[in-house]
């Protein structure tokens, strides 16, 4: 069928898929532009889009010269992706390939999908051994924009670049002149290109440990081209394991299309703070000539993050509206009938003990998937730290079909952007900030703030709910959700 192209992938069978690299690190290459997905009625699709992804240690050039390329870990020689395209209605079957020297697996960030394929070893896989391989094998049922990690040993292999995005492009909707997917994260880099520490129990402790070089798609503060004149969507993922994003754009109108991949009414870019794996789909206009830059806002003075150059003769478009995406068909919770769930997000110091009885028939972990230490709780109950081997039974247990909110108070200064597996949440609204209506699969709780959340528990399996500044997740700040 197929065969293992220098990239690294196996394109079996699949004709129109797009696996791709980013860019390459050096001199701020730039993601080639790619014009919005033809029409389905162009060419029978194929059912399933192959591919394979070999996790393992590469190198990459992130700095410059005279530092040496880094020692990452990639899924694919493409760096830092790869990207994963594809159309929505097609089956995906990734082959995952492990060459790390530990066992692993992938966890769809974001993705509505069966229990089994949720990827958290453990809970709802066996590990994938080193050597081995796992085929994850699933029909995403919403486009967006999603990504995928691993869900053990996290902040050291995230640290490492390990990360990998899922575009699942509507089948209609808004025509956009490029669609630039942009991945950003920081690196804890030694000046000599080396991994410096990506984690201290310092920053574990508090907002999380921050790397020290700023990257879009692996390179810094790249210069991307786009059609001057153009209606740009940016796909922005923040994949770092601890960096707050409040994303601007100086020099052009922006407007945010979907939070999590998920469609909202068009809103303007202006102070929508993006946690650890938000990921916003935006939408601009660009100049006919001259440069649009990327700025995070979340800092005391705005830092570059990428520009965005406009080259080419000027299209000609008319006025610039936002348009809004096609709805996703998330089921609708029925909040007259909800039941509520409160979590109370704290720090702690001491694991909880339960009764054997609590623990009979739950799986056994070890220590990659157990934390060393552990300083933060959900409902007092932290993840059990390496002293415990068997997983801590499921915070809450819920009933199929039936609505939930979440009441989600964080009882600490830090921020912490909140993830539930497998489900997308309507979120409702917060006690400190005013927040439109929107569905999403993280939200960030400020300090001291109390968030609502709705979700129809339709999804049978036991669903991870745990903050996304990985170290926090690491140290305690983890639990899982059972629907039955
Ligand atoms: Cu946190």
């Amino acid at each position: 069928m197929g065969r293992l192209d220098r990239r690294g992938f196996l394109a079996a069978g699949a004709a129109t898929f797009s696996l791709a690299a980013l860019g390459t690190a050096s001199g701020g290459a730039a993601p080639a532009v790619r014009p919005a997905a033809p029409p389905v009625a162009d060419a029978a699709p194929p059912e399933v889009v192959e591919v394979e992804l070999v996790a393992r240690p590469r190198l990459a050039r992130i700095l410059p010269e005279p530092a040496g390329p880094t020692p990452v870990a990639t899924y694919s020689d493409a760096f830092p992706g790869p990207v994963i395209r594809m159309r929505q209605g097609q089956r995906l079957r990734a082959r995952l390939v492990n060459g790390l020297d530990e066992h692993t697996s992938i966890h769809w960030h974001g993705l509505r999908l069966p229990n089994a394929e949720d990827g958290v070893p453990f809970l709802t896989q066996a590990p994938v051994p080193a050597g081995a391989t796992h085929t994850y094998d699933f029909v995403p049922p919403d486009a967006g924009s999603f990504f995928f990690h691993p869900h053990c040993d996290t902040t050291r292999l995230l640290g490492r670049g390990l990360a990998g995005l899922l575009i699942v492009e509507e089948s209609d909707g808004p025509r956009f002149d490029a669609d630039l997917p942009c991945m950003v994260k920081d690196w804890h880099l030694e000046p000599d290109g080396r991994i410096g520490t990506v984690s201290t129990d310092r920053g574990a402790a508090r907002a999380g440990t921050f790397g020290n070089v700023a990257t879009v798609n692996g390179s810094i503060d790249p210069v991307i081209p786009v059609p001057a004149g153009g209606d740009i969507r940016i796909r922005l993922f923040n994949v770092d394991s601890s960096r707050i994003l409040d994303p601007m754009l100086e020099g052009a109108e922006a407007w945010i299309l979907a939070v999590d991949g998920i469609p909202m009414t068009p809103r303007r870019l202006d102070g929508w703070l993006a946690g650890p794996a938000t990921r916003l789909d935006i939408v601009f206009r660009a100049p006919k000539t001259g440069t649009v830059r990327l700025v995070n806002a979340y800092a005391s003075t705005p830092r570059p993050l990428a520009a965005f150059r406009a080259e080419g003769t000027p299209l000609s478009r008319g006025r610039f509206r936002p348009l809004p995406l096609p709805a996703a068909a998330i089921p609708a919770p029925d909040l007259a009938r909800a039941e509520t769930l409160r979590f109370d997000f704290s720090a702690t110091a001491v694991a909880r003990a339960f009764a054997e009885a609590d623990l009979a028939g739950l799986p056994f972990a070890d220590s990659l998937c157990l934390s060393e230490k552990t300083f933060w709780a959900i409902n007092e109950t932290p993840w059990p730290d390496a002293g415990h081997e068997r997983l801590p039974p499921p915070l809450a247990v819920l009933e199929r079909g039936r609505t939930y909110v979440l009441e989600l108070a964080n009882l600490t200064p830090h921020l912490h952007p909140i993830h539930l597996h497998g489900h997308s949440f309507l979120v409702l609204g917060s006690d400190k900030r005013s927040l439109p209506r929107h569905y999403a699969d993280t939200v960030l709780l400020e300090p001291r703030e109390r968030m609502r959340v709705a979700f129809v528990a339709d999804n049978p399996g036991d669903w991870m709910l745990h903050c996304h500044i990985i170290e926090h997740q690491e140290t305690g700040m983890m639990g899982f959700l059972r629907v039955a």
